[in-house]
């Protein structure tokens, strides 16, 4: 399902928040109130267009880097998830997205997040539809309880079409999916789902434990995003995501204010080797 279900997941930004980049306070609680209550929420018009190309042109040069590596994702013949280097347009992304969200992460994961993972997921044109799972899963609700809570947010770089490889949910089954029998839990991968097509500049955030997929595409166009996850501090994490984050910021614990505030180490953020994106951004893109 499009249409109606992705209005019932979705926030509106009024153009006043669009362009203060500041939430008004009954948005911060709609937003709290999808995640807790669906394990999912869409925020619509949240980025221009002008910052999504920059950032689309800048994974893509990363892509094509005869350095790239790649993480090891689901189905990953047509999808290349690279983890990004904390530079240049990428990074404003993440740092004006955080920045807007600070509030509603700090109602649901507490306060300064931990920066989990920093990454591009492009899906291309012939690339299957994933089997339906959660990031993370546990044995029980004990160990749910001892473990951090983790969202994934998935900013959508260029219109998704629902033929163009959107994000498929089963809403509302972060709470249990995890404690169902193996036959049960075949069974919620054949109820209706929210097929997430979704306008450029979109951003969709998901509780780890929500059962989704990154569907098909069928269409000719790929579908670049750049993502990020978050994680409660203090609190153990949980085992399942690829955690997909440069190998040199896994020495230093990354969180939402050292983005915000700019104050990871120079040595941190140079990740020790130069990217290809330095070169071809000198000059260019300034
Ligand atoms: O591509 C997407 O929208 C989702 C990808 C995903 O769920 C995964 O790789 O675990
Ligand atoms: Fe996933």
């Amino acid at each position: 399902m499009t249409g109606l279900a992705v209005d019932m997941l979705s926030v509106h930004l009024q153009p006043e928040e669009a362009a203060n980049q500041v939430l008004f306070r009954e948005t911060v609680s709609r937003l709290r109130e999808r995640l807790d209550d669906h394990g999912v929420v869409v925020i619509q018009g949240l980025h221009n267009t002008k910052d999504c190309r920059l950032a689309a042109r800048h994974v893509h040069s990363e892509i094509m880097s005869p350095w790239a590596t790649f993480s090891n994702i689901r189905d990953n013949k047509y999808r290349k998830d690279l983890a990004l280097p904390m530079r240049g347009h990428v990074m404003r992304l993440l740092r004006k997205t955080l920045s807007v969200l600070a509030p509603v992460f700090e109602a649901t994961l507490g306060p300064n997040a931990s920066l989990v993972e920093f990454s591009s997921l492009t899906t291309y044109s012939g690339a299957g539809p994933q089997a339906f799972h959660a990031d993370s899963s546990m044995e029980s609700v004990k160990r749910m309880r001892s473990l951090g809570r983790m969202f994934s947010a998935f900013i959508y770089l260029d219109d998704v079409r629902p033929e163009s490889a959107p994000l498929d949910v089963v809403p509302g089954t972060h709470t249990h999916f995890q404690f169902l029998m193996e036959d049960e839990q075949e069974m919620m991968t054949s109820v209706p789902f929210a097929r997430l097509a979704v306008p450029q500049g979109s951003i969709a955030i998901y509780d780890s434990r929500t059962l989704h997929r990154g569907a098909a595409n069928t269409s000719p166009f790929a579908r670049p995003t750049i993502y990020f996850s978050l994680a409660e501090q203090h609190k153990l994490i949980p085992i399942g995501p690829v955690y997909s984050l440069r190998h040199g910021y896994r020495q230093f614990p990354l969180t939402i204010n050292n983005v915000i505030l700019e104050t990871i180490p120079d040595e941190v953020l140079a990740d020790g080797v130069l990217v290809h994106s330095d070169l071809d951004f000198r000059g260019f893109w300034a």
